[in-house]
């Protein structure tokens, strides 16, 4: 009985559930390099690379430290296309779909 309430409320919010995608920033780049998400998902970004700053131009572009994370939730299908304005050969991309 308690298992059959549990799956109805799962049925329930489900559909509207927003998730949170991680990437990670190395030195090589953004992985992973393109991400598609749902509109009302979160994109958290983490620099993992030991060294040095980064920057995710336009949604951050201020430096993003070693060991420092930045989220950002994308309301609005769209494509959208960053990059690292300290190392512009890292871009990266955000596709987000309809819900
Ligand atoms: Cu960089």
């Amino acid at each position: 009985m308690r298992i059959s309430v549990l799956a109805i409320a799962a049925a329930i919010v489900a559909p509207v559930l927003a998730l949170e995608h991680a990437v990670w920033i190395i030195s090589d780049g953004f992985v992973p390099q393109s991400i598609t998400i749902k509109a009302g998902d979160t994109v958290k970004w983490t620099n993992n690379d030991k060294y040095y700053t980064h920057t995710v131009t336009p949604i951050f572009p201020k430096p993003i430290s070693p060991g420092m994370s930045l989220s950002f939730q994308f309301n609005t299908p769209s494509i959208v296309d960053y990059y690292c304005s300290i190392h512009p050969f890292m871009e990266g991309k955000v596709i987000v779909e309809k819900v």
